[in-house]
């Protein structure tokens, strides 16, 4: 997740392409990057380097591709942050907020009101969660879902008449937000360092990062098992009546896209019935057909209690965040009084609008079913073909449209770069001088591109990755 300016700083492209898709600008890109550089902080940067390499300025985006101010067409291999499923540019999500905007902009759902547009997405969103997922409630991002979840579990508890379970267990290199609960949640020693309090009564575990972290000669599936075990010793370290839940990506997003071996999953749900914990699946970047299922949970087989949505609910065309309540948790908070818990956009019309036509566009486009049956398979062997016996690749995770490419010094060996986070900025710069945005976590490379993308494209992410990557070695004297 680190941000560290180098690696984004803005290279300079070469010369801009004509192209039809030019659009009127208001201004020039100096001048856009001045004024951007006067007035704008931007999220995770060092911002006074920033302003002085400036920012890259998108001013138009189609399908999968961006165009940046100097007309330059970039292939977007992240699609946008993990969020636009169905790809930019669908005239039928403009179309919800505009027609919804006209009807009714805004109304509250706190004091006995509600409106069609949260109707329609609830009763959608019951259709296409696992059948237990009937319940959701809404906020406006991730961040937000993540502090709802600890809300809900506390109440569930509460209703249970089992107070004393508080504790929160999560996991080291996880992200789950950057409000003060989604920053203590997640275990981004970074984020953790520049906190001014952290919310009580959360502790991590180890990831099952198998590449990174497995010692000796355990398999993965061994490496992963122990790993959920770490889970078992902390609640009988904490005392499993103080401990409410669990919570993680099914795969790890922002960490490196990190998937563990399939023993990881039935082993953490396994412990977390046994000692009577919810379990939460933070869905926000794994929902909505990433991994060629509807919610990765079901990609790894196992049942959360609670589900974390956001991303690609709207497929980021506007902001919008919810939490799916398991059968068994809704009625507890349904039947035990009032919740005091909401935001003043939960369930806003226009985003709720936007979301179901990004949902519809996902189902009847047969855009999910064709990450799972077709060009996920084909992105995930084109990856592994391409970069077979690379020099500089250790591992491919990932499953549908979603990749991580470990770089490593030594690949047969697991031995990654002394100065791993240096070489994954040089690959993540060689990327936008080919124009390919891919995001560069630490050493790892990663891949995640709007589910509408065909395989022509996706042969051009792969091909410009390898250039990138190859070039990398290149500059590292290895070959
Ligand atoms: N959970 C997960 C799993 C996420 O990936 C959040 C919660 C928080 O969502 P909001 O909407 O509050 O940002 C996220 C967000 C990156 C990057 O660089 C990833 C995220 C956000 C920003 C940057 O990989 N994930």
């Amino acid at each position: 997740m680190s941000y560290r300016t180098e690696e984004i700083a803005y290279v300079q492209p070469a010369q801009p392409a004509a192209s039809a898709q030019a659009v009127q600008q208001q201004r020039s890109t100096a001048e856009y990057r001045a004024l951007d550089a006067a007035h704008h902080i931007h999220p995770f940067s060092d911002m006074g380097s920033l302003n002085r390499s400036g920012s890259r300025v998108i001013v138009k985006a189609q399908g999968v591709y961006l165009w940046d101010s100097e007309d330059n067409k970039v292939i977007d291999g992240m699609a946008g942050l993990w969020c636009v499923n169905v790809g930019y540019g669908r005239k039928e999500l403009a179309d919800a907020a505009y027609k919804q905007m006209q009807e009714l902009p805004y109304y509250n759902t706190f004091f006995k009101t509600t409106h069609p547009p949260v109707i329609e997405l609830s009763a959608l969103l019951a259709e296409l969660a696992p059948e237990p997922f009937n319940h959701f409630f809404y906020c406006n991002s991730g961040s937000e879902g993540n502090d709802t979840v600890l809300r809900i579990v506390h109440q569930y508890w509460a209703t249970q008449g089992k107070h004393s379970k508080k504790f929160v267990i999560s996991r080291k290199n996880g992200y789950h937000g950057s409000t003060i609960a989604g920053g203590t949640l997640g275990g981004m020693g970074y984020m953790h360092e520049q906190m001014p309090s952290k919310v009580e009564n959360i502790v991590h575990i180890d990831q099952p990062y198998f590449f990174g972290e497995a010692q000796g000669n355990l398999t993965p599936e061994e490496f992963a098992l122990a790993r959920a075990q770490q889970l078992e010793a902390k609640i009988l370290e904490i005392g499993a009546d103080n401990v409410a839940a669990f919570i993680g990506e099914p795969f790890q997003g922002a960490g490196g896209v990190i998937f563990p071996a399939s023993t990881y999953w039935p082993e953490i749900q396994r412990i977390c019935r046994k000692y009577d914990i919810l379990l939460v699946a933070d869905e926000v970047i794994g929902g909505f057909g990433r991994t060629g299922e509807w919610f990765a949970h079901q990609h790894f087989g196992f049942e959360p209690d609670l589900i974390t949505l956001a991303k690609g609910l709207t497929s980021g065309y506007v902001p919008m965040g919810a939490v799916g309540l398991h059968d068994r948790v809704a009625k507890a908070i349904i039947e035990n009084g009032d919740f005091n818990h909401g935001l003043t956009y939960s369930g806003h019309p226009v985003a709720a609008a936007v979301a179901v036509a990004n949902l519809k566009l996902l189902r009847d486009e047969k855009i999910v079913d064709r990450v799972k049956n077709d060009t996920g398979p084909y992105f995930q062997k084109k990856l592994r073909e391409t970069f077979a016996n690379h020099p500089i690749i250790g591992e491919i995770s990932g499953a549908g449209l979603v990749a991580g490419l470990q770089l490593a010094q030594d690949p047969k060996a697991r031995k990654r770069f002394a100065n791993g986070g240096d070489v994954g900025t040089i690959c993540r710069d060689f990327c936008f001088n080919g124009n390919l945005i891919m995001r560069a976590t630490g050493d790892r490379m990663l891949l995640s591109p709007p589910l509408v993308i065909t395989k022509l494209e996706i042969d051009e992410i792969v091909s410009k990755a390898k250039k990138a990557i190859d070039a990398t070695a290149q500059q590292l004297g290895i070959s």
